[in-house]
């Protein structure tokens, strides 16, 4: 398909009075043609706007026209683990995590991490071996970035799994999607910064998609994005792949 792709990104935060701390409102990601960059901004828009966190007093939707090829990749199988208090959701979290090979130093230092930087906007990557921190980008984490998965072939995905058509999840395994298929990442851990949303995840290339039910309280605003990574490979090239490589997600009845 000889199409070219830009990426439209949106950033909603809220400032406050002088010398408060950022709070971070809502973001969002999407590869879009330049006859439909008015409906993209437009949604991104209305997202930003319209957030459970609060109203951003501040916002930025920023348009770059992507050079590089885009890659068409398939959905991560998914599976839901319906569990019924957060200390279970978390038991069958750190349970997926060992499967994929992460140890259990990394889920431990992961957990305490997430304790610690509460307020990290983007996501935090971490040695699936040690559990010691592999970016630096501090409190701002890496944003993956340039990804899509275009709404008509994600709602014949749904339907044909039986999940209603859900914008949180369609993002979120977009991301994840992206995520797992970088050779050097073993596994993500995440849940919502939305006070009202508390199912996460687990992902990985081969664990797939797993949905769980509860990773924290309702009201709680504080959410996870780790990414378990290979500590000995080429960091900075996964960093530069999660934020710049245009990913858009294809699945085929077949897969
Ligand atoms: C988010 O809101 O940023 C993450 C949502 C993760 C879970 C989505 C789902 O599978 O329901
Ligand atoms: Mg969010």
């Amino acid at each position: 398909m000889d199409e070219h792709f830009y990426s439209v990104r949106m950033r909603a935060a809220q400032h406050g009075s002088e010398g408060q701390r950022e709070k971070h409102i809502s973001g969002g990601e999407l590869l879009s043609a330049y006859k439909d960059l008015e409906k993209a901004a437009q949604m991104l828009l209305e997202k930003g706007l319209n957030h459970s966190r609060g109203r951003p007093d501040f916002m930025q939707i920023q348009l770059d026209f992507v050079e590089e090829p885009v890659t068409y990749t398939a959905p991560l199988h998914t599976a839901t683990n319906e569990v019924s208090s957060v200390e279970e959701g978390h038991t069958a979290a750190r349970k997926l995590l060992l499967r994929t090979g992460v140890s259990e130093r990394a889920v431990d230092q992961a957990y305490q991490m997430v304790t610690e930087n509460s307020v990290t906007r983007g996501a935090v990557l971490i040695d699936a071996g040690t559990g010691g921190r592999l970016d630096q980008r501090g409190d701002r984490g890496v944003r993956v970035s340039r990804m899509d998965w275009p709404a008509e072939n994600y709602g014949r995905w749904a339907e044909f799994h039986g999940f209603p058509e859900n914008p949180r999840m369609k993002e979120a395994l977009t991301l994840a999607a992206k995520v797992c298929r970088h050779p050097a990442v073993t596994a993500e851990l995440c849940w919502s910064d939305d006070p009202g949303y508390v199912t996460g995840y687990v992902a990985g290339s081969r664990l797939g998609y797993q949905r769980i039910t509860k990773l924290k309280e309702r009201g709680d605003e504080q959410g996870c994005r780790v990414f378990f990574v290979d500590g000995r490979a080429d960091i900075k090239s996964c960093i530069h792949y999660l934020e710049k490589d245009p990913i858009i997600i294809r699945w085929r009845e077949t897969e």
